[in-house]
């Protein structure tokens, strides 16, 4: 009998994401900006893709690392801290790596925080010897207090884990925070982060071989291509001739300056810019000599 293991070979791709809630909309919408279309509607729990063999399964966000661990789905769009907590509550139970982040998607960004009573004074690690912690995510945080050398009862709550202190079933919590309300509402604060946290696609540790690998590439370039675009800005501004040089070099990353004529005793010029600009940079750049100054955001670039 052999030990190896050998996949069925299939030749359509199938991404699980998010039926509803948080990250549903937003992976839908990526997903269709990369060119993918489906059949069905939004409220079924399988799309069939039609412009490319590429289906969907709708499915609860937790349920996602495990569908690519067994082989259901080959791709899945979920948060970092849902992905992190199962793969951590894998090596704790001994088991291999089944899956892994392949991209960080630039939405539904939160940290897993350590959040204390707000009457607490927060001297540091040590002071969780001890305590109770309620957390959805077991796994993260134990591992998180052996790397601290700390003991403390990890109290595993599926649910309103912001309540658990308030109920006197734990001392404090560890919890997903993004705007800090629902801890504030609950007189918590938040005083360690264990896990800066944003939507990732998630895929299986190895490459697959069949026509399914090809899918995947195109889908990562076509990924890429998109958080390019929106990286990329085209700044459009009016300056001397001689200020010119010291201008760009202002900007970070600039692409070559465009001069597009000159009037007035000013230049007329454009640059395209990767990354973003802040308000306190574009201010720079007119202190510096600048008028006119407008940033645009770019549809498609091939430059
Ligand atoms: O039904 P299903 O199981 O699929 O959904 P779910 O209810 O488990 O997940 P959902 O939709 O709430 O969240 C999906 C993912 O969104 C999470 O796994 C995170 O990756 C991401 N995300 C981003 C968040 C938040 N921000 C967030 N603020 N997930 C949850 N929260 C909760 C947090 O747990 C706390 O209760 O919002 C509250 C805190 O928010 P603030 O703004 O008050 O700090
Ligand atoms: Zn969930």
């Amino acid at each position: 009998m052999s030990a190896t293991h050998t996949a069925p070979a299939r030749d359509r791709l199938r991404i699980a994401i998010q039926k509803n809630g948080r990250l549903a909309e937003p992976a839908r919408n990526l997903l269709t900006a990369c060119g993918l279309s489906w059949r069905q509607s939004r409220d079924k729990l399988f799309c069939y893709g039609e412009s490319m063999p590429v289906d969907l399964l709708l499915v609860r966000d937790d349920d996602i690392p495990g569908l690519i661990a067994d082989g259901v789905c080959d791709l899945g769009i979920v948060g970092l801290n849902e992905l992190d907590e199962q793969a951590k509550a894998r090596r704790q139970m001994g088991l291999a790596d089944a899956y892994q982040p392949l991209r960080g998607l630039g939405f539904g960004d939160c940290r897993l925080m350590i959040a204390i009573p707000e009457e607490w004074q927060w001297s540091g690690v040590q002071m969780l010897q001890g305590k109770r912690i309620a957390t959805s995510y077991p796994a993260i945080l134990r591992h998180w207090l052996q790397e601290n050398a700390v003991q403390a009862q990890v109290v595993e709550l599926s649910g309103s884990v912001e309540i658990a202190p308030k109920l006197g079933t734990a001392d404090l919590i560890c919890d997903l925070v993004s705007s800090g309300a629902t801890l504030a509402a609950n007189q918590l604060k938040p005083v360690q982060t264990l896990l800066d946290s944003e939507a990732v696609l998630a895929g299986p540790v190895r490459e697959l071989s069949d026509a399914r690998g090809g899918l995947i590439a195109m889908l990562l370039r076509r990924m890429d291509g998109l958080a390019q675009e929106q990286a990329t800005k085209l700044l459009s501004f009016r300056a001397p001739g001689e200020r010119l040089d010291a201008l760009v070099a202002l900007l970070n990353d600039a692409g070559p300056l465009v001069q597009l004529g000159e009037r007035d005793g000013l230049v007329q010029a454009q640059a395209l810019c990767r990354g973003t600009l802040t308000w306190q940079q574009l201010e720079e750049f007119e202190r510096a000599g600048a008028c006119n100054v407008v940033l645009y955001s770019v549809e498609r670039s091939l430059a």
